[in-house]
């Protein structure tokens, strides 16, 4: 008997707008003129939010907080695929994503400086809270799109996660259990090139991060994360087959992270400044801004008008959210994880409110 290849697979490339801001006419998608706007400004806000965030950590006004900077495109092209009713279960980059879907601000910076009411926002948004552990979503994902399987619905579920995630348990338990059930989820991972210090290349010998949904039965394809169009194509295709019930998807949306890891990470620990300008090349809201110029959508004038009116949002939200944290309960931070604390975290909690204790005495003392 002679061998004979038993299975064959093929992932594709996608990219329609690149980095010059050039288009590919065949593959590019209509999208109303409103849409195209409103892409614009949540990724000029994400770009500048993040920016405004740097400086409030710098100044002790905000804890650690991971950058969206470079990514911006990825997670809000795919986002633009999902109606009103699918459910969104994003990472921790996905900023404007977030407000495309209708997150107020101020819940952003509120979930940075530390206080559950970040975590508070409308259940018809659709979109769950923002995970810390790497690759737990994929699993709530799935459980979401299976319960929407079961109830007949039609609903989507998309989630989010980075090339790391997919090293994690849970991310092939999520990817297994979606397959054996054709659940209707989007897997989006947004491969930045590096999980931490860890680059891609020590995250997986596979050529691809999609080609792992071969192996679990369903199809996986890269595209341009850059590339809001490229992202928003492959998404609606992916959304499309969930819905008419033909199961899951990978897109792996091949991007880079610009800035550091989180505030407390160096990179220029683990990697080059001629790479980093390289990707800089390609970032996502210079070439969309010259796609909206071609397209005799935008100018320089409506761009700093735009600027100029979203730092205004954001001074708003960021007085709104020092506000809201200033007259919150710092003891709060016990209550939400265990219905009964244990003892260890009774006793810091003891410590704690001793200290709130003292140090209100003290401002009272101050103020008098
Ligand atoms: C289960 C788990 N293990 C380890 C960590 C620590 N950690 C935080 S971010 C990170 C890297 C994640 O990389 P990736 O999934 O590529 O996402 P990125 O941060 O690049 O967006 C790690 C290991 C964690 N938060 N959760």
């Amino acid at each position: 008997m002679p061998r004979q290849p038993l299975v064959q697979f093929q992932v594709d490339y996608l990219q329609i707008l690149d980095e010059n801001g050039r288009v590919d006419a065949a593959l590019e998608p209509s999208l109303p003129q409103a849409t195209l706007l409103q892409i614009h400004r949540c990724m000029t806000l994400a770009r500048l939010l993040d920016r405004r965030m740097h400086i409030l950590q710098q100044q002790g006004r905000m804890g650690t907080f991971p950058s969206c900077y470079g990514q911006e495109a990825a997670g809000l092209g795919c986002v633009l695929a999902l109606r009103p009713d699918d459910w969104l279960v994003p990472a921790y980059r996905e900023t404007s994503a977030l407000f495309y879907r209708g997150l107020p601000m101020k819940n952003v910076l509120l979930f940075w400086m530390g206080l559950e009411e970040g975590n508070y926002w409308s259940p018809q948004l659709r979109v769950l809270s923002i995970p810390i552990l790497i690759g737990s979503q994929t699993l709530h994902a799935v459980g979401i799109a299976l319960a929407c399987q079961i109830r007949g619905s039609d609903e989507v579920t998309m989630v989010f996660f980075g090339d790391g995630a997919t090293s994690e348990g849970d991310f092939h338990e999520a990817c297994n259990l979606a397959g054996v059930y054709q659940a209707p989820v989007v897997f989006v991972c947004i491969n930045n090139q590096y999980a931490i210090s860890v680059p891609r290349c020590l995250q997986s010998h596979s050529e691809t991060l999609a080609q792992k949904a071969i192996a679990y039965g369903f199809p996986g394809i890269v595209v341009d994360g850059n590339d809001v169009l490229a992202c928003y194509v492959a998404a609606q295709e992916a959304v499309q087959r969930a819905r008419r019930g033909q199961g899951p998807t990978l897109i792996e949306c091949l991007t880079y992270r610009l800035g550091p890891h989180t505030t407390a990470d160096d990179p220029r620990r683990y990697r080059s400044e001629q790479e980093r300008l390289q990707w800089e090349a390609k970032d996502p809201l210079k070439r969309w801004r010259i796609y909206l110029e071609q397209r005799g959508l935008w100018s320089e004038s409506q761009q700093l008008e735009l600027e100029r009116e979203l730092l205004a949002e954001i001074d708003a939200a960021v007085r709104q959210a020092e506000y809201d944290l200033a007259h919150a309960d710092p003891l709060e931070m016990f209550d939400f994880v265990y219905a009964e604390l244990p003892p260890d975290l009774a006793a810091q909690r003891r410590e704690a409110a001793e200290h709130v204790a003292q140090t209100d005495t003290v401002s009272a003392s101050a103020r008098r």
